[in-house]
């Protein structure tokens, strides 16, 4: 009873102190939970995202790992971020929110509070009628261990690859990591990738976008979608000759422009929230 009222307590001084911060002082003081810095996040260190999470599961979460310390937490689409530095210092980002473990009641962690996993498991609650038990199961191996970088300002995970392969071959070895060739599907997305292929050593870059079905019609490739935007050349696509896959090319800013699946290229693989 203490626990559940002490949760309601939780989200509604969390509510209050995200929308009324400056006219509720002794929101900022409940349980522990004061370090919830609003409008910032910790960078370069989030090793899982998980979407469709409150922040009270968010932080659950968090408290169940080994290796979780803080969270970044962005309001509006409910994407929790597990962070493995300790003392990251968080930057601006509107809309988002850090908070450390330190800070957190560990008792919202229910009975998992004191059952230690190894660092690649995560503790998880079981029921068996009235019965509740705890286990630690297999984590999905983090991007981070696979040398991935998380985008700061977005939900999905990236590795360049500086060897050129083929674009069946690069779409592999994406897949081959959990992961999928880059697709640069809206305009702040692609304005980001092209800040980080800009420091490649390379003219063409190969994404995640091909017209095998219908020439002409470029599809994305992980979910067949059509273009809600696109970056393509003035001249480009240029259909009727073959060139059904998708490149960055460096010598118009990076915009886009269809090219031969054969030519070995280099390319960017991306881990998105599931
Ligand atoms: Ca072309």
């Amino acid at each position: 009873m203490e626990g559940k009222m002490m949760l309601a307590i939780f989200l509604a001084s969390v509510e209050l102190y995200a929308v009324v911060r400056s006219s509720c002082p002794a929101c900022t003081n409940i349980d522990n939970f004061s370090d919830l810095v609003i409008h910032n996040t910790a960078m370069d260190s989030t090793f899982k995202i998980l979407k469709d999470f409150g922040l009270l599961r968010c932080v659950q979460q968090c408290l169940f790992r080994t290796r979780c310390n803080s969270i970044n937490f962005d309001i509006s689409r409910s994407i929790c971020e597990l962070n493995q530095a300790t003392n990251n210092s968080p930057s601006f980002r509107n809309g988002s929110l850090f908070s450390e473990m330190t800070n957190w009641p560990k008792r919202l962690a229910g009975i998992c509070e004191n059952r230690s996993c190894p660092t690649n498991k995560t503790c998880v609650i079981e029921k068996q009628g009235s019965q509740k038990f705890t286990d630690c199961i297999t984590d999905d191996r983090s991007p981070l261990d696979k040398g991935y970088t998380k985008a700061p300002a977005f939900p999905f995970f990236y590795k360049t690859y500086t060897v050129n392969k083929n674009y069946a071959d690069a779409s592999q070895t994406c897949h081959d990591e959990g992961a999928r060739l880059m697709e640069p599907d809206t305009e702040e997305k692609n304005t980001f990738i092209r800040g980080i292929i800009d420091e490649q050593n390379t003219n063409h870059v190969f994404f995640g976008l091909t017209d095998f079905q219908d020439i002409g019609d470029y599809r994305w490739v992980s979910n067949n979608a059509t273009l809600t935007f696109n970056d393509w050349q003035r001249k480009e696509p240029q259909l009727g000759r073959g060139e059904f896959c998708a490149a960055f090319y460096k010598g118009l800013a990076w915009q886009w422009v269809n090219i031969y699946c054969y030519r070995e290229l280099q390319f960017m693989c991306e881990i998105t929230v599931a």
